[in-house]
């Protein structure tokens, strides 16, 4: 039996374990990204290991999220982390020159090669042939490092596409049409394999759509074979050099299939607030709509923001709708304001931003009370947008700019059929991309080699070893899809403490909870209760560390994200699944006890534990780890494991082989 593409390459980086779907694997990474608002997390762990040099072929820094700089604090944050690429020899990326996943791909993604990302949007350069895929900070620090990374070996499912995608429709429909079918939770556990003859009839930059929005499946990673698409982008980049022939074999097997006929895809839209929530664009038509956003790594690269302003051409926005670009990269911007499109869309009514993350976390173009907006975007989640009752839609920029000239949603076949002059502006990349790229600063070229650190830059907490016995209160109960969003939130208000653990714990899950924070302190321990899928969204380990800050010990849970869950063990909160009968009898303010000797029992493997609630009734709950997970839990989380291991404390050794 042949094998698949995610086989190949994990297997020429296989250095623990072997490919048995479930079973831990340990690979070895050969680029890695980090972004400022995870990076500062990541390169204090690196500092605090006592790692001195980046061991990984390629490490990139890039300064992206919040890079309006509201905040001194942020500014600070951008200065440690130029000077801890410097230090340690990576690259950076300087504030305002792109998003880490669109920079990283004009850059550096490279067929073949393995790729992790302290960003859960890593996985985009998937459409070039690479295998990326997005993790808690520590363990980027740690590949950093040069040590291994450990996941549990996906599923890998076959997305087998025929056909070609008719006039209007875009590969933000096919992802858009994934998600309608499998929902948020659909792909845990599962990388997704693009293939079939529908593959060569999308450009890389289509692909990387795909694979970047594959991350809203709750998916590992997605990934495209390469082939003459993949070639012609290489070298209108100028990087024909890194080209790779890499693909699955004929008879790979898989362990699932999936097939879209992509001629059968039409205009889709995400409406508010989950981006499975997906409709035929027809069925919300005549929703009035007050702000048009056209951005993001799903949909802000040139390739992108082109259809958009020829559609914009000798037209203008509609009086009630505000219509925003903020390109993926400045090298989309300097291109197209070049070549004159820029200035066209400004004539037509469009606001220019700088090349940022931004408005997707809430940083900027705050949709007012009460409206709609409509965003090329991945994520919808309710209140990320900067404001708590949002209405954002995710479409292509197609659907987006019709709605922008219009002023309400229509499915743009219609709107060309009301005007009689607009034509679908199909898919166009620029004969060499040519932006000058002074931003990217190469570590031979570092102006800095020693770490600058401001007044906000703090250190990072460490836990103490798990205990025999633990117990304490049912803190929070929570629903199901609860987003690292609602746990540690991004907007400005708040991001600016990301290096500030301390600070930054006291917003932890107050979109919940308003007085969550205090509680949990008052408490000194307890639990976190939630429903199905805890934890999705961003990679954000935050999201673990504040929890842990605060003395909350475990998480009682029906299912958990994959990557938050790899922070939860990073950072010594036990993890346990909980069945749906438990999860309904447990009630807010429950005293919980596990009944076993807690750390005796996650060292030696035991899977299944009693729960007692209120000293009255019992439940089982199941610790699905492996036995590294399990080390890391019981040491008090990676950072204690690793530098415990380093020290000789326990059966292991340094990150270069953990
Ligand atoms: C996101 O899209 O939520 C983010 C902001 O990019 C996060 C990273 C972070 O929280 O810093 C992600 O996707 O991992
Ligand atoms: Fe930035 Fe949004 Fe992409 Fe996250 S999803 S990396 S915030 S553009």
């Amino acid at each position: 039996m042949g094998q698949t593409l995610t086989e190949k390459i994990l297997e020429d980086h296989l250095v623990e374990g072997d490919l048995t779907t479930g079973e831990e694997i340990g690979i070895e990474i050969d680029q890695v990204l980090t972004q400022d608002t995870t990076g500062t997390l990541v390169w204090l762990q690196f500092e605090a290991l006592g790692l001195d040099e980046v061991q990984t072929e390629l490490a990139a820094q890039y300064c992206d999220h919040q890079t309006y700089q509201f905040d001194f604090k942020n500014t600070d944050d951008h200065r440690f982390l130029r000077s801890a690429a410097g230090t340690y020899g990576a690259h950076f990326s300087r504030p305002g020159n792109g998003i880490c996943h669109n920079v990283h791909k004009e850059n550096f993604a490279a067929p073949g090669k393995t790729m992790l990302g302290s960003d859960s949007h890593t996985p985009t350069p998937g459409g070039l042939g690479e295998l990326a895929i997005g993790s808690g900070g520590l363990d980027v620090t740690v590949a950093m490092g040069g040590g291994a990374y450990y996941i549990e070996m996906p599923e890998v499912v076959n997305v087998r596409l025929e056909g070609e995608l008719p006039e209007w429709a875009t590969a933000k429909d096919v992802i858009l049409e994934m998600l309608r079918r499998l929902s948020v939770k659909g792909g845990v556990g599962k990388i997704f394999e693009y293939t079939g003859p529908g593959v060569e009839s999308l450009s890389v930059p289509e692909r990387t759509t795909i694979t970047n929005m594959g991350t809203e499946l709750g998916a590992t990673s997605s990934i495209f074979p390469t082939d003459e698409n993949t070639k012609d982008y290489l070298e209108r980049l100028g990087r024909a050099e890194d080209y790779v022939e890499v693909g699955p074999d004929e008879d790979a097997d898989y362990d699932d299939q999936i097939t879209i006929d992509l001629s059968d895809i039409e205009p889709l839209i995400a409406k508010p607030s989950m981006p499975d929530n997906v409709v035929p664009v027809n069925e919300v038509e005549g929703t009035e709509v007050d702000q048009v956003m056209i951005g993001s790594c799903t949909n802000g690269a040139y390739e992108d923001i082109l259809p958009a302003a020829k559609m914009l051409e000798g037209r203008e926005t509609n009086k009630t709708t505000e219509m925003i670009v903020a390109p993926g990269s400045k090298q989309a911007s300097e291109m197209l304001a070049r070549e004159g499109w820029v200035s066209e869309m400004m004539a037509a009514g469009v606001n220019f931003s700088e090349a940022t993350c931004g408005a997707c976390i809430g940083i900027g173009h705050v949709p007012a009370s009460d409206s709609v907006s409509l965003r090329t975007f991945n994520r919808n989640f309710e209140g990320r947008s900067g404001i708590e009752d949002d209405n954002v839609y995710l479409c292509s920029p197609e659907v987006a700019t019709a709605a922008a000239i219009k002023g309400e949603i229509i499915d743009p076949r219609n709107l060309a059929d009301e005007l009689g002059d607009l034509e679908d502006p199909g898919f166009e990349m620029p004969e060499k991309y040519t932006g000058s790229n002074v931003d990217l600063i190469a570590p031979d070229e570092a102006p800095d080699d020693e770490l600058i650190k401001g007044p906000n830059i703090g250190d990072v907490p460490l836990k103490d070893e798990l205990q025999a016995s633990l117990e304490g209160e049912a803190l929070l109960k929570m629903e199901d899809n609860i987003t690292t969003d609602h746990i540690i939130p991004a907007t400005s208000d708040i991001l600016k403490f990301r290096s500030n653990i301390p600070k930054l714990s006291e917003f932890t899950l107050s979109r919940v909870d308003q007085d969550f924070a205090q509680r949990a302190l008052d408490a000194d321990g307890g639990f976190l209760v939630a429903g199905e899928n805890y934890g999705q969204g961003s990679s954000r380990e935050h999201a673990a560390l504040c929890p842990m800050y605060l003395g909350v010990e475990g998480v009682l849970a029906q299912s958990f994200a994959r990557i938050h869950k790899a922070n939860l063990f990073n950072f010594g909160l036990i993890p346990l699944e909980i069945d749906e009968e438990t999860y309904a009898k447990i009630q807010q303010g429950d005293d919980i006890e596990i009944v076993d000797d807690v750390a005796e029992a996650v060292r030696s493997g035991q899977e299944e534990f009693t729960v007692r609630v209120n000293d009255d009734w019992e439940a089982t709950a199941h610790l699905d780890a492996s036995a590294r997970e399990r080390e890391i839990l019981a040491d008090g989380g990676k950072l204690s494991h690793t530098k415990k291991q380093a020290e000789g404390g326990s059966s292991g050794a340094t990150p270069a082989d953990d």
